[in-house]
């Protein structure tokens, strides 16, 4: 069984591998309106963990299937990714001004061309499904751009950004919490999965696991993201951040506090190994990545 240090090196494998395949879908730089293009790379090539695309290419791998012509179709993950992420700095809606230590694409190319950039790339991610030469079956290719629509759209993504600025300055409840969580970050995450299976050719059974999976390892993920988030305004300031939060936003560790939040993390790990281990699958590298990111500490 393949060690965790060979998880970094498949990592850093793949990201080269989806590195060359974005640059390649992304050929416009020398077309018309060169800013436009050169505002969709900044953000697209500014140091991301690619792990969506890494999410859709180990799930096709563990099922026996081709990596190397899945690799634009895992790269489309990663342009919804970024757009999501350009949009969500804007000024009106978190108006941050760094992204991964770097100035925010707004803060580089002007509110106006970052809005079309972020489009560009959702588009963009369409464009390159719908005229991929793949040796995959037309319906199953329809049911892929189905699946990318459905996470990023207004049954997903979109939804929990909005149910995420309805609660802002207050503390949602259980409930709403886990529909924001759900939807603003698991449903990309569990349609990475899920597109890989389903371009691998996956059994019914087998896609419901691999689902169950992406949705434990989704919410683990954004939970554990919320713990980092607290631990690390807690040693900027100096002092323990309690329930009281340094911030107006809703949280697991606000809600349930430090101690339950780590604990789900765990339980929700467990319950995607054993969704894993039922399906009958080599997934050796998804059990990676599910440890991998709850070890996380950024
Ligand atoms: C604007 C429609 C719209 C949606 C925005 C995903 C999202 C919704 C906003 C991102 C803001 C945020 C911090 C969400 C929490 C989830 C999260 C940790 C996202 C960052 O994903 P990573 O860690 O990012 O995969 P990198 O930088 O590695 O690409």
């Amino acid at each position: 069984m393949a060690s965790t240090t060979d998880l970094q090196t498949y990592i850093e494998e793949m990201c080269a591998r989806i590195e060359v395949t974005l640059d390649a879908l992304l050929p416009m730089k020398t077309q018309n309106p060169g800013v436009l293009y050169d505002s969709m790379r900044y953000s697209l090539f500014a140091g991301g963990k690619r792990l969506r695309p890494v999410l859709t290419l180990a799930t096709v791998e563990a099922l026996g299937g081709d990596v190397d012509a899945a690799l634009p179709v895992a790269s489309t993950l990663e342009m919804i990714h970024t757009y999501s992420l350009i949009h969500d700095d804007l000024p009106c809606m978190d108006d941050d001004d760094l992204r991964r230590g770097m100035p925010t694409n707004h803060k580089v190319y002007g509110e106006a061309t970052a809005l079309l950039a972020g489009d560009a790339l959702l588009t963009h991610a369409f464009q390159v499904l719908g005229t991929l030469q793949t040796d995959v079956a037309a319906p199953t290719m329809l049911r892929i751009i189905g699946e990318l629509a459905k996470a990023a759209g207004a049954m997903g993504m979109v939804a929990g950004q909005m149910a995420d600025m309805e609660n802002e300055g207050k503390q949602a409840n259980a409930e709403t919490l886990a529909f924001i969580h759900a939807n603003k970050t698991g449903a990309l995450l569990t349609a990475s999965v899920r597109i890989g299976a389903l371009f691998a050719g996956a059994q019914e059974a087998q896609l419901q696991a691999l689902t169950t999976y992406a949705q434990r390892i989704g919410l683990a993920f954004q939970i554990q993201d919320d713990i980092l988030d607290v631990v690390g305004e807690t040693e900027k300031l100096g002092k323990v951040v309690g329930a009281d939060a340094a911030h107006a936003k809703s949280t697991y560790p606000v809600l349930y506090g430090l101690d339950e939040s780590r604990e789900m993390v765990r339980r929700l790990t467990d319950e995607a190994h054993h969704a894993l281990q039922a399906s009958d699958l080599a997934a050796v590298r998804l059990h990676q990545i599910a440890d991998w990111l709850v070890s996380r500490d950024k």
